[in-house]
């Protein structure tokens, strides 16, 4: 079944028809720029560009594109109200008459682009007509979705009922490969960034520890991935278990954490719950967080539900 296919039978069940043709707007927008990654090597688009974005990053040639294409994208939509982006300080209006935000990171984990490793892109869909509404608690999303730009090219989303995975096929279309995705439990892999151990709140360096020392959930030794990308990290956690942590730590703590809450930890962490799993900051549940800007930053905790609630066990003990 092709994305269409899939997006007529939601039609048929009464979804919103101007929502299933936004996903379909953003699904081709994340076709186009599978395209230039294909080729940015060749076309001189690795590196960085002279320029820094809203949170002080330089940017890569690709985000700027791949933020164009978004932002192209939305603007074709009558529905879209506002487009909000990790490269853009201010909220996008589109559409007077829209009454859905598109909140985007265009692309995550984009230090790996050089080195073509898998990267992605991450996009939460809000109810909102008006600028004063864009800053909503997760658990509002009506539809999240990442794109992970690997050795093939996957679409994850979800409407806050089910998770379904497409993979785009040779003649460039989403095929659905693989519905109702759940978490598995029982995967003993963590993904975090190691070499800020010093730093991770005690509960997180407990937690890591009783893993390493075959006394975690699972009782036996832990095994670490940690792509840099957390889309990619995600996706594999999607497939297999296991559990991601950006958490708190004394360096990133005044900051309020390293990943963004409306277009990084909020769709991401819809999309983990919706497979069954668990989102964190290791003291509150994510989608329940009143946010109070659009760049806000917070700790990340996701992945199998056990995992994510021994780390929310080790917060309350610590208290
Ligand atoms: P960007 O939004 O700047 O791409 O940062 C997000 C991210 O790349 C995540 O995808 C990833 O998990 C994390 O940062 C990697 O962080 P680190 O540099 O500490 O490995
Ligand atoms: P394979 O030969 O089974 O593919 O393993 C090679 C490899 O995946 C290599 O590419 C990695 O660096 C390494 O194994 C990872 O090993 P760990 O599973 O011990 O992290």
């Amino acid at each position: 079944m092709i994305l269409k296919q899939f997006l007529n039978a939601k039609r048929e069940r009464g979804f919103d028809p101007d929502l299933l043709e936004l996903v379909q707007t953003i699904a081709d927008a994340t076709i186009k720029i599978s395209r230039q990654l294909r080729v940015a090597v060749l076309h001189g688009h690795v590196g960085a560009t002279e320029e820094t974005n809203v949170q002080g990053e330089v940017q890569k040639p690709l985000d700027v594109i791949a933020d164009n294409v978004f932002v192209a994208a939305c603007q074709t939509s009558a529905a879209v109200s506002f487009a909000v982006s990790e490269e853009q300080d201010n909220e996008i209006p589109v559409s007077a008459t829209g009454k859905y935000a598109v909140i985007f990171d265009p692309l995550d984990g984009s230090s790996n682009l050089d080195v073509n490793v898998t990267v992605g892109s991450i996009v939460s869909v809000i109810p909102a007509k008006a600028a004063s509404e864009l800053l909503q608690p997760g658990r509002n999303q009506v539809f999240a979705a990442y794109a992970a730009y690997g050795p093939s090219t996957s679409l994850v989303l979800t409407f806050g009922d089910d998770v379904d995975f497409f993979s785009l096929n040779a003649d460039e279309e989403y095929e659905l490969a693989d519905a109702d995705v759940k978490i598995p439990s029982g995967n003993a892999e963590f993904s975090i960034n190691t070499s800020r151990q010093n730093l991770w709140d005690k509960p997180v360096q407990d937690y890591i520890a009783a893993s390493l020392a075959g006394e975690g959930v699972y009782a036996k030794r832990y095994n670490m991935r940690w792509v840099g990308s957390m889309v990619a990290d995600i996706h594999r956690i999607m497939h297999r278990g296991g559990i991601f942590l950006y958490p708190n730590d004394a360096e990133i703590a005044k900051k309020g954490g390293r990943l963004r809450l409306l277009y990084e930890a909020n769709p991401m962490g819809f999309l983990v719950e919706a497979a069954g799993g668990g989102a964190s900051t290791g003291l509150v549940r994510i989608l329940d967080i009143q946010p109070k800007e659009l760049h806000q930053r917070v700790p990340v905790i996701l992945g199998a539900l056990d995992e994510v609630e021994a780390v929310e066990r080790r917060y309350a003990e610590a208290k």
